[in-house]
């Protein structure tokens, strides 16, 4: 088979942010665009001659034509096997796995995540490592390094394939695999939960509604809740992937996901509630009548997680990104295990994962995950806690209430600004970044700082140091304040606003969270200058 030399120059920009590259579908959609990002992935990355590449993608528009050329791509640059779901699906905690299952040198994950999609919406090209996590930050720069200096991508002359038949091609050399996205994935599951207790739970009544967005968790939800657990026909709603997720945005929150929380806020709510977002890594957790934070959850997973099989023998260590809330932190020092604080995005959990220091991670961008794969992951937050309420016999409004009453509350949220223009959103940081020095003693409000600076993480598995990751500002009696600009959009600048506020166990465990939030929603607005920077008086989202 002939390898054609396409000539190309450089695109501007083509710098992974938070979890790959994301970009507007007509941006991805330019001459050579893609595949300039994909031969730069292939020119930098470890793998030996004759490795095998895993595709997959979250199913969104524009997913096919580009499973297609990397495929093309990934036989002229020498790779022996292919690996790509059926229909060009996989959610990223799947890819993550088949990556691990069958020793591939690493990934292209075709997503933009909890973005819309659609031809004036978002794509995404995300390169994860033989590990089945996101590159991290020393490979992410080397692709980005090479996308400037970039002046050919490689080819077979080949046809389409038949991605929606499972089999296996050869393209020029290359064996292309067509396998089941689901059945790998399932059985994982069924190694780490009890699925028996589960099924013996739904048969007692347990009931649950799963929102699925139209993105990629459908299929996987279907198969596991509804025909592996017994879950009633309906439980997964919005299940079939549609390639501009029914014209929503995928994201599992209290603004986009209303609809179950209509439900589960309703007069026949179902004990339990949970969606994912557009690739599937994702998870939003509501009981009947009670919401569940990430950060919350994270913290009682991590309490509970001795009760599902695969975690048993107990958890080596949390780790949680920075803006996540201190609730996990709690579960650790009681369990007498490590607490490890790192920068947004899954990519800085790989390490501690691999090193074995961490078992269960979490953001609060709902995002929970462990080291079964190395990528968060949606169902499994699920399953664990179906797990731990069909062990317990407990309710989630119960088993959030007892959380508190042990550790107390962490009360959270998250305020969002989106589509700022970019300058203003720097400025505002800029300033703040400015004055951190001079805040700790001053008091807004009834908040005094105690410290104040720009987030810096030392890994402490490979020593490399990741800067200017979020700036914080600390108050007296453990509140807090993080703000920093989003990494993952692709219009201007979204800035977002993290709260905290820690009440003691014997505090007040069952307030509005609006309202125990007041006087850091208004110290916020008070240090950084929101509406001075931006004339927006209140946040586009709430989470
Ligand atoms: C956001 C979240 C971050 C998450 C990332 C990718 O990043 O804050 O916690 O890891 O999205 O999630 P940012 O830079 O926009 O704040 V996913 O599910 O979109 O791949
Ligand atoms: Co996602």
């Amino acid at each position: 088979m002939t390898i054609t030399t396409h000539q190309t120059t450089p695109y501007a920009g083509q710098k992974p942010g938070t979890s790959g590259l994301r970009k507007k579908v007509r941006v991805f959609a330019q001459p050579g665009y893609a595949e300039n990002f994909i031969q730069a992935v292939f020119d930098v990355v470890e793998r030996a001659p004759g490795s095998t590449l895993v595709i997959g993608g979250d199913g969104r528009y524009h997913n096919r034509t580009v499973i297609q050329q990397a495929i093309r791509m990934a036989a002229a640059n020498g790779y022996g096997q292919v690996l790509v779901g059926q229909g060009g699906i996989l959610s990223t905690p799947a890819a993550s796995n088949v990556i691990r299952r069958y020793k591939a040198s690493g990934g292209l994950i075709l997503s933009a995540s909890h973005n819309p999609g659609g031809p004036d919406e978002d794509f995404g090209i995300k390169y994860n490592i033989a590990n089945g996590g996101p590159a991290p930050e020393g490979v992410t720069e080397s692709i980005y390094a090479r996308t400037q200096t970039i002046d050919r991508w490689l080819a077979v002359d080949a046809d389409d394939i038949d991605l929606d038949t499972c089999g296996s091609v050869d393209v020029g050399g290359c064996q292309v695999s067509v396998i089941d996205p689901v059945a790998d994935y399932a059985d994982l599951m069924e190694t780490l939960f009890d699925f028996a207790a589960i099924r013996a739970a739904v048969a007692d009544g347990l009931t649950m509604a799963f929102d699925a967005m139209h993105a990629v968790t459908g299929p996987y939800a279907t198969e596991i809740l509804e025909k592996r657990l017994g879950f009633a026909p309906g439980t997964v709603r919005h299940g079939v992937p549609l390639e501009d997720f029914g014209g929503h945005h995928p994201d599992p929150n209290m603004v986009h996901a209303k609809a179950l929380f209509d439900t589960m806020f309703g007069p026949d709510a179902p004990d339990f509630g949970a969606a994912s977002d557009g690739d599937g890594d994702r998870n939003l957790i509501v009981g009947k009548g009670r919401f569940i934070t990430p950060s919350d959850s994270l913290a009682m997973l991590a309490a509970n997680a001795h009760l599902a099989p695969g975690y048993a023998r107990g958890l080596a260590g949390i780790a949680r990104s920075m803006p996540t809330s201190a609730a996990a932190d709690r579960v650790a020092e009681a369990l007498g295990i490590p607490a490890y604080e790192t920068p947004t995005g899954w990519k800085f959990f790989g390490n501690l994962l691999d090193a074995g220091m961490a078992t269960i991670c979490g953001e609060e961008s709902a995002g929970t995950g462990s080291d079964h794969v190395r990528e968060k992951d949606g169902l499994w937050a699920v399953l664990l806690w179906l797990n731990i309420l069909a062990v317990r016999k407990i309710s989630v409004d119960e088993l959030a209430r007892e959380h508190w009453a042990k550790y107390g509350r962490n009360y959270y949220a998250r305020h969002d600004y989106e589509g700022l223009p970019t300058e203003q959103a720097d400025a505002l940081i800029a300033a703040l970044n400015g004055k951190l020095a001079s805040l700790p003693g001053q008091s807004f409000g009834p908040l005094t700082v105690a410290a104040a600076d720009s987030f810096s993480y030392l890994d402490p598995v490979d020593g490399s140091t990741s800067a200017n990751q979020g700036l914080r500002v600390l108050f007296e009696g453990g509140s807090r304040i993080v703000f920093r600009l989003s990494g993952t959009g692709t219009e201007g600048a979204t800035l977002r606003v993290y709260l905290e506020r820690y009440e003691p166990a014997d505090g007040y465990l069952d307030r509005e969270t609006s309202d125990m939030l007041a006087d850091l929603i208004a110290a916020a607005d008070a240090v950084a200058g929101i509406v001075a920077h931006t004339g927006r008086t209140a946040p586009d989202v709430i989470t």
